[in-house]
C-alpha cells in the first residue's frame, strides 16, 4: 500500500489535459474530431509536458448530448473511429509516458442504450433499471397528469418523462434522451462495474466520472418548494456506499479518478477523495464558476464577484487539505466558457488574462487540468446568431429566456456569455483555413481569430500561453513544494483596494514560495515591498522584475507573480 505521502506526491506531480473528442482534430474530414486525429497531435501534447489525457465520451451515442448519452458503453462511435483507433491511440501515448482517463457516464444511460430498449418493451427486469414511476390510471399522452415530482431538468424543463405504452413517467435529470439509472438496484450497480473492469483490462490509467454524485436517489420522491430538486438527490442518502462498491469492485482503487461533483460541499469532497474512504483520487467541484451567476441562476448575468472567488479558493484549499482530501484545479471544461473572455479582459490584456488565471490555479495544492486550447489562450468564439449554436442547453435556454419575457436580443447575449459551446469550437492549430482543425467542414464553427491565436504561433515564441503553461508544468514538476506542500492564503494589507488579489503560500520544510495574482485591469498594491525581499521569481507574467512603488509591492493588470526562497 501507498503511503498518504507518496500518494501527495504522485497526484501532485501531474497534469491532466481535458480533450473533447469532438472539436480537437478530425483526422478524414467530415468535420468531426476523432480517435485518429488525437493520435496525430501527440508529440503536440507530450511537448507541452501533460501526463494524462481525459477522453471525453467516444461511445456508441446518438450525440443528443455529444457522447454523455452513450448507448453503449464497450464500442466505439463510428464517427470517432474504431477500437482499433483507440488501441493505436492508446499505445501511441503510452510509448510518450502519456495515459489516458476515460469518462463513464454512469448517471444515466440514452434511451437507446439496449438496457433501456427492453424496458420500454415492458421487461420488468429493466425497467427496474431505470427510475420509473406509474402514472394515473386514467392518464394518457394527451394528458399524462402531473409528473411524479417538479425536479427540474439541468437542460430546462420537468425532469419527468411520460411513456404513453407503459402509463409510466421515467426520471432524465438532464436531456430527456438521458434517462436516469437507478443505483438502488444491485444489478445496475454490478454493470457499471463490468464496464471499468472492462475500460482497465484495456490498460487505460484512470477514469473521470460524470457527475457522479447525483447517482443515489431518495427513496421517497418529493416535490421541492424551494428549489429545483437538486437537494434531494445531490450526494445522495448511498452516494459514499456506491462509490466504495464502484472502487473496490472494479478494481481502481489507488487509480488517477475523479468525480465530477455537481453543487457539492466540501465535508462530501473530503471522503470522495481522501486515500482513507477508498473512493475516488480527487473531485470537481464547480462552486468558483458560479460567481457570476446571479443569486446562483447560470441563465441571469452578473459581475465575477472576486471577493467571493478568493473566499472560496480559499476555503476549498485549506479545509480539503486539513481534512486529507485532494482538489482537481481547473477554470475551464467542455461545459464553461472560455475563463479569459469570463474573468479578464482579452481585449486589452489577453496574454496577461490568460496566464494570469492559470498561474493561480496551477500553483495551487491538487492536480491541475488543462482544457484543450486553453494552453493557447482560446477565447469564447463571438457568435453572433443563434443558429451557430449547436448545444442543446444553450437551444432549450435561447427559447426558455424568451418565454420567460427577455426578447430575443437579450436572450441572445445571455446564451453567448454562457453557453457551453463558447469552449466547444475546434481547436486552433494553425492560421490555414478551418484552423487546421479539419479540410471538411466543421460541425461547429471556429473562432475567427485563429489566426493569430493557434498552436503553430504559440509553439515557435517563447513569450506565449503555451510557453507558459509549459513552463507552469516544468515549475510543478521541479518543485516538491508545488506538488505537496501545505497551503494557506495570505491576506491583502487593509485598506488596499485588493478585493481581485488572490495571494497564497506554499511551504515544505523550509521551502516557501508566495503565489500572488491580481484579478483586476488596475495596479493592486496589496503588500508592502519588502514581501518579495530575498524571494527568487519562479514564475512572472510580465518581464523584468517585481515592481515596487513607495515602498508598496505593485502588481499590474492581470500580473502573477510567484516567489521562492528555498530552504
Ligand atoms: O455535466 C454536468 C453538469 O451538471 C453541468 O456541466 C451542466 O451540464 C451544466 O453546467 C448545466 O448548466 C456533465 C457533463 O460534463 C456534461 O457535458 C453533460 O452534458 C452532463 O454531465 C450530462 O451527462
Ligand atoms: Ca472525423
Amino acid at each position: 500500500m501507498e503511503s498518504t505521502q507518496e500518494r501527495v506526491r504522485e497526484l501532485g506531480s501531474k497534469v491532466v489535459y481535458q480533450i473533447y473528442v469532438r472539436s480537437f482534430n478530425d483526422s478524414n474530414a467530415d468535420g468531426i474530431g476523432d480517435l485518429r486525429g488525437i493520435t496525430q497531435r501527440l508529440d503536440y501534447l507530450a511537448g507541452l509536458g501533460v501526463d494524462y489525457l481525459w477522453l471525453t465520451p467516444f461511445f456508441k451515442s446518438p450525440q443528443n448530448d455529444n457522447g454523455y448519452d452513450v448507448a453503449d458503453y464497450r464500442s466505439v462511435e463510428p464517427m470517432f473511429g474504431t477500437m482499433e483507433d483507440f488501441d493505436e491511440l492508446s499505445q501511441e501515448a503510452k510509448k510518450r509516458g502519456i495515459g489516458l482517463m476515460l469518462d463513464m457516464v454512469f448517471n444515466h444511460t440514452s434511451t437507446e442504450h439496449e438496457w433501456f430498449q427492453k424496458a420500454l418493451t415492458g421487461d420488468p427486469k429493466y425497467l427496474a433499471y431505470y427510475k420509473f414511476v406509474d402514472a394515473a390510471p386514467n392518464a394518457c399522452e394527451e394528458d399524462p397528469g402531473e409528473p411524479p415530482t417538479n425536479w427540474v431538468s439541468k437542460f430546462g424543463g420537468n425532469a419527468w418523462q411520460y411513456v404513453p405504452s407503459l402509463n409510466k413517467w421515467y426520471l432524465h435529470l438532464f436531456d430527456r434522451t438521458q434517462a436516469d439509472l437507478n443505483w438502488d438496484n444491485p444489478e445496475v450497480r454490478h454493470e457499471l462495474e463490468d464496464v471499468v473492469r472492462f475500460w482497465k483490462a484495456k490498460g487505460v490509467s484512470g477514469f473521470r466520472f460524470d457527475v457522479v454524485n447525483l447517482i443515489s436517489k431518495p427513496a421517497e420522491l418529493q416535490n421541492d418548494y424551494e428549489g429545483d430538486g437538486r437537494r434531494f438527490y445531490t450526494d445522495g442518502p448511498h452516494i459514499h456506499e456506491y462509490l466504495q462498491e464502484l472502487v473496490r469492485e472494479s478494481g481502481i482503487d489507488g487509480m488517477i479518478t475523479v468525480g465530477e461533483m455537481s453543487s457539492t460541499s466540501i465535508a462530501n469532497c473530503i471522503r470522495y477523495s481522501n486515500p482513507e474512504c477508498h473512493e475516488l483520487a480527487m473531485a470537481f467541484n464547480f462552486h468558483h464558476l458560479k460567481v457570476d451567476y446571479d443569486h446562483g441562476n447560470k441563465w441571469a448575468l452578473q459581475p465575477a464577484d472576486l471577493g467571493e472567488l478568493r473566499s472560496l479558493f480559499k476555503s476549498w484549499q485549506e479545509e480539503m487539505t486539513a481534512a486529507g482530501g485532494w482538489n482537481a484545479l481547473f477554470w475551464s471544461n467542455h461545459d464553461q466558457p472560455r475563463p479569459n473572455s469570463r474573468f479578464g479582459d482579452v481585449q486589452n490584456h489577453w496574454y496577461q488574462t490568460t496566464t494570469a488565471l492559470a498561474a493561480c490555479t496551477h500553483i495551487m495544492r491538487g492536480t491541475p487540468y488543462i482544457y484543450q486550447g486553453e494552453e493557447l489562450g482560446m477565447t469564447n468564439p463571438g457568435f453572433t446568431s443563434i443558429d451557430q449554436y449547436r448545444d442543446v442547453e444553450s437551444i432549450n435556454y435561447y427559447r426558455i429566456l424568451q418565454d420567460e419575457g427577455k426578447t430575443p436580443e437579450e436572450a441572445f447575449h445571455i446564451v453567448a456569455e454562457r453557453s457551453r459551446d463558447d469552449s466547444r469550437t475546434p481547436v486552433q492549430w494553425d492560421a490555414t483555413q478551418n484552423a487546421g482543425f479539419t479540410t471538411g467542414t466543421p460541425w461547429i464553427g471556429v473562432a475567427s481569430n485563429y489566426t493569430t491565436i493557434n498552436a503553430a504561433a504559440e509553439v515557435a515564441d517563447p513569450h506565449s500561453p503555451y510557453a507558459f503553461y509549459k513552463h507552469l508544468i516544468e515549475v510543478r514538476k521541479a518543485e516538491p513544494v508545488i506538488q505537496e506542500g501545505d497551503v494557506r492564503f495570505v491576506d491583502a494589507d487593509p485598506g488596499t483596494d485588493s478585493e481581485g488579489v488572490i495571494a497564497y503560500e506554499r511551504t515544505l520544510g523550509a521551502t516557501r514560495v508566495l503565489a500572488m495574482t491580481n484579478l483586476t485591469s488596475h495596479d493592486c498594491a496589496p503588500f508592502a515591498a519588502s514581501v518579495a525581499n530575498g524571494g527568487e521569481v519562479l514564475v512572472s507574467n510580465y518581464e523584468g522584475a517585481p515592481l515596487a512603488r513607495e515602498g508598496r509591492l505593485v502588481l499590474r493588470p492581470f500580473e502573477t507573480l510567484a516567489l521562492i526562497w528555498r530552504g
